[in-house]
């Protein structure tokens, strides 16, 4: 398929606190058509031991240069590249979100992860190992270890092993990072000041926290929530990340699609993401929000009339 040109001087994007979906899915383009790579911001957790593991350099803002063609991969929402903001004209986005913020046309397929998407679009002969490596660790965060997925999740991934003669062990050996003391910290104090309610047996928790807001989400669903809310305040700004369980997509319970139409009901406010991750933020009052996300998450559980069985 001929999304990307090839021969023009290239610029590949991905988004704030790049996943391994974004680095592996960016090394492995960066390798086919030989162009740069740029990031708003450094990577998060598990992307940034994946790109020093591949040597993979990128470049921070202020970007110096111009280039005839951008390819922004794995981001649902222009918001999420800023400070860096290229040209529309010269831009290309593949992305596997369903919630298209974009207002505009992008190459976009319902798969698991974007590293799925760029590796059937090149379909390559001959894959490195290192190339290997960093689709497989992209597929599996993606899929939470391999616990999301179809039949082409797990195809493409199959194809990618053979052909790259990467394993899923070495997968995990560059990705497995230990937390950092402030992340710890942060996720002890999230339990601390932490609340939850029930909702037709579901439990919705959620707390506040000066950082690390998705991994405090995950320490909420460790502990027993169905779904969690995890929210700062940083000067006039709010961030609230969201997390649910796996199977909330068969309870048809999508925090993406909530953050979405709460985002459009408000001024300033960008919210997306899947059904099991999201996040909302934008100007305004974190408590404020957080009541609105809450309750939100009540009116959904019960507008769809579902319910969990109480064990
Ligand atoms: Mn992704």
């Amino acid at each position: 398929m001929d999304i990307i040109r090839p021969h023009l001087k290239t610029l590949f994007l991905s988004h704030q606190n790049a996943d391994p979906d974004a680095i592996g899915s960016l090394y492995f383009l960066q390798n086919r058509y030989d162009g740069d790579v740029a990031l708003p911001n450094p990577p998060d957790r598990k992307g940034k031991p994946l790109a020093e593991y591949l040597c993979m350099e990128y470049i921070l803002p202020p970007l110096r240069e111009e280039y005839e063609q951008y390819v922004i991969l794995d981001t649902p929402n222009p918001s999420q590249l800023e400070p860096i903001n290229p040209p529309e004209e010269k831009t290309i986005i593949i992305d596997h979100h369903p919630v298209d913020g974009w207002g505009r046309e992008i190459y976009s397929e319902d798969r698991t992860s974007c590293a799925e998407i760029v590796f059937d679009m090149e379909d390559p002969d001959v894959l490195a190992r290192d190339e290997g490596i960093g689709l497989l660790a992209g597929i599996l965060t993606d899929t939470s270890g391999f616990r999301r997925g179809d039949s082409k999740t797990f195809r493409t991934t199959a194809t990618i092993m053979e052909r790259s003669g990467a394993d899923i062990q070495d997968v995990y050996q560059v990705i497995s990072s230990k937390r950092t003391y402030s992340e710890k910290i942060c996720r002890l104090k999230g339990a601390e000041r932490s609340s939850h309610i029930r909702e037709n047996g579901f439990l919705i928790a959620y707390t506040f926290v000066n950082s690390f807001e998705s991994s405090v989400c995950e320490m909420l669903l460790g502990a027993g929530a169905d779904i969690s809310f995890s929210g700062s305040q940083r000067g006039d700004d709010f961030l609230i990340s969201s997390r649910g369980r796996n199977d909330l997509i068969r309870y048809d319970l999508d925090l993406g699609r909530m953050f979405h139409n709460l985002a459009d009901e408000h001024e300033n406010i960008y919210g997306g993401g899947h059904y099991g991750a999201a996040v909302l933020k934008g100007e305004g009052d974190v408590t404020e929000y957080m009541k609105l996300v809450v309750d939100g998450s009540r009116d959904m559980i019960k507008e769809k009339e579902v319910s969990r069985p109480l064990e």
